[in-house]
């Protein structure tokens, strides 16, 4: 889906600005970023009345596996 695929190029660019400080922010706080995929994922299904919540949910886990991944391990993101 666009709107994910969008964010996910963004998250990737911010991640190369400040490679450093992104891995160590997922290893420390990973569940915390994952909850907040989720959140943001249930906030378009509310909005949407859960149409989209195949995508949303394909979307969500697309993130969380790229986000981890930064790192090079999937390990942290739940
Ligand atoms: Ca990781």
């Amino acid at each position: 889906m666009g709107a994910f695929d969008n964010m996910k190029d963004k998250i990737g660019d911010l991640a190369e600005e400040h490679q450093d400080k992104v891995h160590g922010a997922v290893d420390e706080h990973g569940e915390k970023i994952g909850g907040g995929i989720d959140s943001a994922g249930d906030f378009v299904d509310d909005k949407t009345g859960g149409r989209f919540a195949e995508h949303v949910d394909t979307g969500q886990e697309r993130g969380k596996d790229a986000i981890d991944n930064l790192d090079g391990q999937d390990d942290d993101i739940p």
